[in-house]
């Protein structure tokens, strides 16, 4: 079964009315002017750039993707477990934010809950005394991580699974524990999949009571989901956010997590820059095949030349990046997982510590009431292969086309063409001599104000 499972195979039989319409809530973006702009907590969100995703539990045991929720609590022993050292690992990477799933489809609960027995104070780690969630958290917060719970609303284990109401006072009880004894959290993390039970009954979820729920407890965290409210779904898991990528979004098109079409799909990967709220994507992959860890997967753990291209896919295509390092059943991450994240902070540590760029000042004016031109000279003639532009979000994002060209005496050469650029762009071309750099706002969604730019070796 490992490795086949999509979560999209079980499309959602959840609430299919438009969730957005029935949410009592604010929107996850604040309209502040004519277009949409993030929140103080979707702007911090964004800021992390990247995050640490951490796939542990029954599923670490039985060397599974998917649980089915027989599994007996007494095989959840991991012996040497050290939340600490996952967030220090997390930490020397670079990486700002990590997340934990606190319950996976198979129902096990990494925390003691009281709604259910199927949980680690059944288990024999630290004597049946063990939370997980909150030596996570207290892990984070020692290393100045900003942490992160997943959820998962489809539970294979609880009998109340299926007779929806029961199961949505089930989900809001365990939800409250998590968002009421730990302390504040970062962002709240629900997943689309929804198959059946374990009486082969499927549930529908009350979304708006969830989101609801983490709004009133923890009004700073946001909401992860294919459908928000904060933060969207990207629409792979394969680490590539799609292009163009807005963070507007029109809510409308994916009504609840799970939805699936092509229309939702190509919602999830560029957003829409006439969108009404701000809901920008988050990219989520595992550095290995599975989410899980698994001993046959250890030499087929991503090389640093492909988390390169992942981190260029997505916090170069204007997303966050959440990358999935899984821990063994002795409860560390494998020491290649580890080298991998080391080289890839190394790669990028090199890739972005001379700006070419720094402390020049472009030129910037406007050409018409959607196009504008950056012009930034260099005062000296140097080599570059890429370049880094950023909007200033906090006001929003309008650039949809633009064009950068390099000049060296009076000589232009086309460098990129690209269309969004938002929290991040980064464009690689081949490595050649710039004196000058013009950057052509071709097309925006809004008079376009001043971008950052940042030009580097490359290579
Ligand atoms: C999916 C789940 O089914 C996978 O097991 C994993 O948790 C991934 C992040 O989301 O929908």
């Amino acid at each position: 079964m490992r490795g086949s499972l999509s979560r999209r195979e079980f499309g959602a039989a959840a609430l299919s009315a438009g969730l957005a319409a029935a949410l009592p809530l604010r929107p996850g973006g604040g309209e502040q002017g004519s277009r949409p702009r993030p929140t103080p907590s979707q702007l911090a969100w964004q800021r992390e750039e990247l995050a640490l995703f951490i796939h542990f539990g029954m599923n670490t045991f039985t060397n599974r993707e998917w649980g089915d929720g027989t599994e007996d609590p007494a095989i959840f022993n991991p012996a040497a477990l050290d939340a600490r050292a996952w967030a220090r690992t997390a930490r020397s990477a670079g990486f700002r934010g990590m997340i934990l799933t606190a319950k996976h489809h198979d129902g096990f609960c990494l925390w003691p809950t009281a709604v259910t027995r199927h949980s680690v104070a059944a288990s024999p780690w630290r004597g049946g005394n063990g939370d997980l969630v909150r030596e996570f958290v207290d892990a984070c917060r020692a290393e100045g991580l900003r942490p992160g719970l997943y959820l998962s609303p489809w539970d294979r284990n609880a009998r109340v699974y299926g007779d929806s109401p029961r199961y949505n006072d089930f989900y809001i009880a365990q939800l409250t524990e998590l968002l009421t004894r730990y302390g504040p959290l970062a962002e709240m993390w629900f997943d689309g999949a929804n198959g059946e039970g374990p009486n082969g009954r499927r549930q529908e979820y009350d979304w708006p009571r969830f989101f609801g729920t983490v709004r009133r407890l923890q009004p700073r965290a946001v909401m992860f989901s294919d459908a928000g409210p904060d933060v969207r779904w990207i629409g792979n898991e394969r680490g590539e956010a799609g292009d163009p990528n807005w963070s507007t979004v029109n809510p409308a098109v994916v009504a609840y997590p799970g939805a699936w079409s092509d229309a939702v799909r190509d919602a999830l990967q560029h957003g829409d820059p006439n969108g009404t709220v701000w809901r920008p994507g988050e990219t989520d992959t595992s550095i290995r095949p599975g989410w899980f860890y698994h001993p046959a997967e250890d030499d087929k753990v991503k090389s640093v030349d492909e988390l390169e291209r992942i981190y260029f896919q997505s916090v170069g295509r204007n997303s966050k990046l959440l990358l999935n390092v899984p821990p063994t059943p002795d409860g560390r991450l494998h020491a290649t997982d580890v080298a991998r994240l080391d080289g890839l902070n190394t790669r990028l540590g090199g890739l972005f510590r001379d700006d070419l760029a720094a402390r020049r000042r472009p030129r910037w004016r406007r050409t018409g009431p959607r196009t504008a031109l950056a012009e930034l000279d260099l005062g000296r003639t140097v080599t570059a292969g890429l370049l880094r532009l950023e909007e200033d979000i906090a006001g929003g994002q309008e650039i949809a086309r633009y064009r950068v060209e390099a000049g060296v005496d009076g000589a232009w050469r086309e460098l990129v063409r690209g269309m969004t650029i938002g929290y991040r762009r980064l464009d690689r071309f081949e490595p050649g001599p710039v004196r000058v750099l013009r950057v052509h706002i071709e097309d925006a969604a809004a008079p376009p104000r001043a971008i950052r730019i940042g030009l580097y070796a490359g290579g």
